[in-house]
């Protein structure tokens, strides 16, 4: 409907019609009561002007019923506008459980995104359609805003935190892809392109891309990174052991617990002080300036495909020299 419309971008998501149907009752509203109060307006200052044998105004008449009537009027409106927009928000909220993972870094001046099995890309997102996807974002720098017009979703990335939001592609096609918080000197250049395919193109393409996994990249970073001297089967009186802690409880030492999600692994990595695990001493130092949100992300991807008794011996091959490529960038 909206395709012969410049103002709005093509609705591609299922949350697009929801969210333009929220704004055009919006506008619908506003331009309704601006007309009742403009029309009023100019209807009474024609029909009681001054003129001759109406010199004066005459005395107000109060209709209470008319009045009540009135505001409960608006207050339905209003509350509806309320209601109807909770409902939106929620849902435009709320990932679904079974949605898949994608991972977005955000630095100026680019995008870089990451799929589930570990493929990168730069600027560009390749999506499943008919899929829930759930998009996990962080910044390296600065404030950024990782929006979609064509999905309606828009969503502050912010330094130091991980953002969600997610959506569910309805339409192939290729849509734009910005970058919505003036970042910097080139923050224009911050754009790129979401291409919706079909599933089966969508596994084809992946097909065609053969990145290393992302637990892999993590695993190596775990080695070089010397975690692996600490968290490790023989010392594990001295640092816990990683398997199968994602996403599970775990106590701290100030009496409360945590589930393990990516943010709290991420906060163990780069600040392990703000919350020691009930158990061991403080211990760990921070990788802080060392492991950028990229590492960071593999570590998690890492950390989270490890099974029981699947952490890595410690003697195993952590010489940095051998460790080629370990923590090569993007192609
Ligand atoms: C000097 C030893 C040491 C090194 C090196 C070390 N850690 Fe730790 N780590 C600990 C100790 C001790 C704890 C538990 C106390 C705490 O929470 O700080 C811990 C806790 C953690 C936790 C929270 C575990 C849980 O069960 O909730 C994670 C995740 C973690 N470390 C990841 C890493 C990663 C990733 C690296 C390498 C980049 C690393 N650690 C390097 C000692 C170490
Ligand atoms: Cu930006």
């Amino acid at each position: 409907m909206w395709n012969e419309v410049p103002l709005f971008p093509e609705q591609a998501s299922t949350a697009a019609p929801w969210v333009d149907s929220l704004y055009l009752m919006l506008v619908a509203i506003s331009t309704i009561m601006t007309l009742l109060v403009a029309g009023a307006l100019f209807v009474f200052c024609v029909k009681y002007r001054r003129r001759p044998g109406h010199e004066r105004a005459l005395p107000a008449v109060a209709s209470t019923r008319v009045e009540v009537f009135v505001m409960l009027f608006m207050l339905l409106v209003f509350l509806s506008i309320f209601f109807i927009g909770a409902r939106v928000y929620y849902m435009t909220n709320q990932p679904p459980p079974n949605s898949m993972d994608i991972y977005v870094v955000g630095k100026q001046w680019m995008w870089h995104l990451q799929h589930p099995g570990g493929q990168r890309e730069i600027n560009e997102l390749h999506v499943p359609i008919n899929t829930p996807i759930k998009v996990t974002m962080t910044s390296q720098d600065v404030i950024h805003d990782f929006s979609i017009p064509a999905f309606r979703v828009k969503q502050d990335v912010i330094p130091g935190r991980y953002a969600y939001m997610w959506f569910n592609a309805t339409k192939p096609g290729k849509y734009h892809l910005f970058c919505a918080e003036y970042c910097g000197t080139d923050h224009s250049q911050m754009v790129g392109w979401v291409i919706a395919m079909e599933p089966r193109d969508y596994q084809e393409w992946l097909r065609t891309r053969s990145d290393e996994s992302a637990a892999s990249r993590g695993r190596k970073l775990f080695l070089q990174f010397q975690c692996i001297t600490c968290h490790n089967r023989e010392s594990s009186n001295r640092a816990p052991l990683l398997e199968e802690i994602y996403g599970n409880r775990v106590p701290l030492q100030a009496g409360t617990s945590v589930i393990a999600d990516d943010a709290y692994l991420r906060e163990s990595i780069l600040q392990p002080k703000a919350k020691i695990v009930a158990g061991y001493r403080p211990i760990m130092p921070s990788y802080q300036g060392q492991a950028d949100e990229r590492d960071i992300l593999d570590l998690i991807a890492f950390i989270r495909s490890l099974g029981p008794n699947q952490t890595p011996l410690r003697n195993e091959d952590s010489d940095p020299r051998k460790q080629q490529g370990a923590t090569t960038d993007d192609p």
